[in-house]
């Protein structure tokens, strides 16, 4: 295969799906490997080759590791709710899969590993916004394992290496009606049926949302970054936050959604869910230093894109 293909996996999930997109528009090959458990068919492409199966296979990720220059690891049990319930699993794929994937790409000599990790690993913050400086706390098997993947790969020297720390990710192509997606595509979804929303305590927890075309932005650009200058790029052996530097309380959220539809929004509270934290928001000026990334989207219109 060409020298530029990127492995991608967990290619046909949410995020992975606009990832691929984005790459094969920039004429790279692309390699995705899912097991499809949550993931969608990708549209065929000259220069998209799947591979049907689980990253936890040794066989799996060496036919993928052949064929590549680079590796972006988005494949995970991303549902917390999911990996408190499946502590097995959330092991095998969140850590221990992610972990072999980083040694075998590095041994086989890849140009770049890029790693989707998560502000699930600061646990309940002490002050914010969040710098990648602050001390770590994750709370429950997801946090735990991610952050076991994460030290994995930045203890990896000889190989141009960077973990992503992924804040509120939302946009089009979530997985509508399940449980586990973001508050934004649930309560998208369920405004557009007229159905009522859950908020789980008093709604006025925030999050620091970014959109998923501003996740891509910022893969590519450290994946570029890595391909250029290896391990000397100002990315390299290290984690950055991505987000939107800005906080919305879920109150505010049905705030926004109202001024977009004329369905009547009916609010029912319950309990706040068992290890919820209440206010998250990141800085993003780490990433912004290193490569110039800003996230570009205007929260507002995307928002209203959930609703058409
Ligand atoms: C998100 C990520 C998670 C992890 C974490 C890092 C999703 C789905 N999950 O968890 O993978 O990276 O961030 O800290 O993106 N809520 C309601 N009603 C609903 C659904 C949710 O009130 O119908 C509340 C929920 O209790 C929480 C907030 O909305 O307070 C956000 O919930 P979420 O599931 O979208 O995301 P979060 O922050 O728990």
């Amino acid at each position: 295969m060409s020298s530029n293909a990127v492995l991608v996996t967990g290619g046909a999930g949410f995020i992975g799906q606009h990832l691929t997109s984005k790459l094969l528009s920039k004429e790279r090959r692309v390699v995705v490997v899912d097991d499809f458990s949550t993931g969608k068919p990708l549209k065929e492409h000259p220069k998209l080759t799947v591979i049907e199966g689980d990253i936890s296979d040794e066989s799996v990720r060496k036919e993928a590791l052949t064929q590549v220059k680079s590796v972006i690891n988005l494949a995970a049990i991303a549902s917390v709710p999911l990996c408190e319930n499946m502590p097995e699993v959330s092991r095998r794929v969140n850590y221990l899969a992610a972990q072999s994937l980083f040694q075998e790409a590095s041994e086989s000599g890849v140009s770049a590993i890029l790693h989707a990790s998560t502000s699930a690993l600061y646990g309940v913050p002490k002050q914010l916004p969040l710098n990648e400086k602050d001390p770590i706390n994750p709370i429950g098997n997801y946090g735990l394992d991610k952050q076991k993947a994460e030290d994995a790969l930045l203890s990896i020297k000889q190989s141009p290496v960077c973990a992503l720390r992924l804040f509120n990710v939302f946009g089009l192509g979530q997985q509508r009606g399940s449980p586990y997606s973001g508050v934004l595509t649930i309560f998208s979804e369920r405004i557009v049926q007229n159905e009522e929303l859950t908020i789980f305590g008093d709604g006025h927890q925030s999050r620091d949302f970014i959109h998923v075309n501003d996740v891509v932005s910022a893969f590519i650009g450290c994946l570029e970054d890595l391909e250029k200058n290896g391990i000397y790029s100002k990315v390299s052996g290290k984690k950055f936050n991505v987000c939107s530097g800005e906080s919305m309380t879920l109150l505010d959220v049905v705030d926004s959604f109202s001024s977009y539809t004329e369905n009547e929004i009916v609010l029912k509270f319950k309990p706040p869910r068992e290890g919820d934290i209440l206010h998250s928001s990141g800085s993003f000026d780490s990433l912004n230093k290193a490569i110039g990334w800003t996230p570009s989207t205007d929260f507002s219109e995307r928002l209203q894109e959930l609703l058409l």
